[in-house]
């Protein structure tokens, strides 16, 4: 068994510094070596640099007197003059690219018969994650554990940043199709995004944790009829229940139930309570504990079914160092129970 660890040091889906260096803290913390001791045969050839995709963007853009992507390019909070926002979304051709990369990359180890182990960087980079784990698993269903629902189109977004809408994307939903036709009337492949096949269906998403979710968010979810277990379900029925009821959503039409379908686990560290994991983007207060989070990932090692991890929005330039420690540490344990380390 193999396990190869995609590192994605990348944080054009949001606003703040230091995300992009959270998969670089992972390896250092031992994550590499914590996951041989597990058995595993780890593939990692270091982080994949995005300074070439900067560079193509910034030479072939329209304004001629564009400087080359300069080390000032990698403050995401302004947008470069090679990257306007389309609409209020910020850095979309950045973005887009990027996610290209990491689908090509996921999709590769995938096929393969490797287990791909993205770690991030910010959110958006699950455009790429799971459009590589559904070409190659176009059977595989995901279980997204976020405090948000990482769903708004562009027509909902109210802050532009493309973390908060992956699975739009994913899904191919309106929004997304009436903002970038009117931005470009004759999409090309060239059109940010025009790239992703909608292969996610609204049925084969399940979320786990939900505590921020927009009001646009809220109506894209019920009209699609998606499967969400807030946090006020997890406290109802307990995580243990929780999981069964995601893995049953997702096998509910299962023509074989002996064999589950694949899954894809896009874990959000912010997922967590902040006093688990503080250290990331946009924490949200009443989040999942230490335990329920590793329970999660746990379970869904046990079925078997795993075909793609996705460890997410670890900002090791937010709180102090002792947060910054745990939060890490946190992240390389969420994988390891992910890939079957037990507590017996
Ligand atoms: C908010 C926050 N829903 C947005 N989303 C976050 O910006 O769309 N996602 N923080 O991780
Ligand atoms: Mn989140
Ligand atoms: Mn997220
Ligand atoms: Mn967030």
């Amino acid at each position: 068994k193999t396990a190869s660890i995609v590192g994605c040091p990348f944080s054009g889906g949001q606003p703040k510094l230091g995300v992009d260096k959270g998969p670089i803290h992972l390896v250092e913390a031992g994550l590499v070596n914590q996951l041989e001791e597990l058995g595993w045969n780890v593939k990692f050839d270091g982080h994949h640099q995005f300074e070439d995709i900067k560079f193509t963007l910034s030479s072939s853009s329209v304004d001629s007197a564009a400087p080359t992507a300069s080390s000032a390019d990698n403050d995401t909070s302004t947008s470069n003059h090679w990257d306007p926002p389309i609409g209020i979304l910020k850095n979309p051709r950045l973005v887009s690219r990027v996610c290209e990369e990491v689908a090509k990359v996921v999709s590769g180890h995938a096929k393969k018969g490797e287990l791909p182990v993205t770690l991030g960087g910010d959110h958006s980079l699950a455009m790429g994650t799971i459009s590589g784990t559904l070409d190659a698993h176009p059977e595989a269903g995901v279980i997204w554990v976020d405090a948000h629902a990482d769903i708004n189109t562009a027509a909902t977004t109210e802050s532009g940043n493309i973390h908060g809408m992956p699975v739009s994307f994913l899904m191919g939903l309106d929004g997304n199709q009436q903002a970038f036709s009117s931005f470009n009337p004759s999409p090309s492949s060239q059109t940010p995004f025009a790239w992703i096949k909608p292969v996610l269906k609204p049925s084969s998403i399940v979320y786990i944790g939900l505590r921020d979710v927009d009001a646009g968010e809220k109506k894209v979810l019920k009209q699609n009829g998606i499967k969400a277990f807030s946090m006020h379900d997890v406290d109802r029925y307990g995580i243990g229940k929780v999981v069964e009821m995601a893995l049953d959503h997702l096998n509910a039409n299962n023509a074989n139930p002996d064999k589950l379908r694949p899954i894809h686990l896009s874990f959000d560290v912010d997922a967590l309570d902040p006093s688990v994991a503080p250290s990331t983007g946009t924490p949200v207060r009443g989040g999942l504990t230490f335990r329920e989070g590793h329970y999660i990932c746990e379970r869904i090692w046990e079925t078997g079914a795993l075909v793609g991890l996705d460890l997410m929005e670890v900002n090791p330039s937010l709180e102090d160092d002792i947060s910054v420690k745990q939060t890490v540490a946190v992240g390389c344990s969420l994988v390891r129970s992910a890939l079957g380390e037990t507590l017996l």
